[in-house]
Parts: C-alpha cells; structure tokens; sequence
C-alpha cells in the first residue's frame, strides 16, 4: 500500500456530450482504483491556460483552448498503485486513431482534437500540478475502499 499514487483525470466536453462519464467511471472503478475527489464543472479561459501551459504557442492551442472551455467536464482524482501510468494506458494514445481497441480513445474516442478524455502525464509533478489546480485539499477524500485489502 505504500506506493500509492494519485492522478487527475478529466472527461473532456465531447466526453461529457456523448454521456461517457459513467463508463469512463466504471472502467477505472473497476480497475480497482479509488475515486478520491470529483467535479462537475466548466473551465475558464484562465484555468485552461494554466492547465494546458506546456502548449502554449502551438499551433494547435488556441483551437484547444477554445473546446476545453466549450461545455462542461467531469474533473476526477483517482488513486491506486502506478495510478498514473495506468490511467495512460488505458487512456490509448493522443491520436485515437493510433488508440489500440480496448482503451478509452481506441473505443470512444473521434479525432485528435475530440479524444474523450484527459489524464496526467508521467512527467514528474505533473498529477500533482493538475490535482492542486483544479481541488482544494478538502475536496479530496480519505477513506478505504471495501476491496483493498484484496486488491494489493
Ligand atoms: P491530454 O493532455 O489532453 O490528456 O492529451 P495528451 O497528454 O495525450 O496529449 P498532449 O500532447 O498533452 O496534447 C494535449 C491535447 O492537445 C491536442 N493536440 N493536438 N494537432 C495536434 O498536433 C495536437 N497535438 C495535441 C489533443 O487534443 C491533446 O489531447
Ligand atoms: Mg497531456
């Protein structure tokens, strides 16, 4: 239990459209990691710039500015062993179309720019950046899910 990480997790407003919050959820529920914190939510300009900062000057920021801020999305921290990393994989790739069959983008997701779902990347501080951005302390939660003793 002692390597527990946390990641933040958002369902992008395509996802939100196309009533994909509840599968999203299941999948990592299922997975068996925790859900720590959740928001309903619509993102400002400013907090998509923060967020998407390494971006910025791309060419392609502004358009994804412009759809982060277009509709709601679901934001989530979830918690577990190699959280992370094991979000990203069964994220599929930025391009859903290089998205293998199985994971999120590869089922679900459209084109490059309407790919469903945001996680943290591996970088080092990143989950921890996107986490403090979007929740205050309190708004995440401490508590053992009824498995655990099972899952690791
Ligand atoms: P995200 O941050 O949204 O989870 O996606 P990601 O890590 O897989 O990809 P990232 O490189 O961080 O890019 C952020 C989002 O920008 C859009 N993008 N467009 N036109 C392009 O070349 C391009 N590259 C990236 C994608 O919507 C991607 O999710
Ligand atoms: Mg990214």
């Amino acid at each position: 239990m002692s390597d527990q990480e946390r990641t933040f997790v958002m369902v992008k407003p395509d996802g939100v459209q196309r009533g994909l919050i509840g599968e999203i959820v299941s999948r990592f529920e299922e997975r068996g990691l925790k859900l720590v914190g959740g928001k309903f939510m619509r993102i400002d300009e400013e907090l998509a710039h923060e967020h998407y900062g390494e971006h910025e000057g791309k060419p392609f920021f502004e358009g994804l500015v412009e759809f982060i801020t277009s509709g709601p999305v679901f934001a989530m921290v979830w918690e577990g062993q190699d959280a992370v990393a094991q979000v990203r994989t069964m994220m599929g790739e930025t391009d859903p179309a290089e998205s293998a069959p199985g994971t999120i983008r590869g089922d679900f997701g459209l084109d490059l720019g309407r790919n469903v779902i945001h996680g943290s990347d591996t970088e080092a501080g990143s989950a921890e950046r996107e986490i403090e951005l979007f929740f205050d302390d309190d708004e995440l939660l401490d508590y053992e899910r009824v498995d655990e003793t099972w899952l690791y």
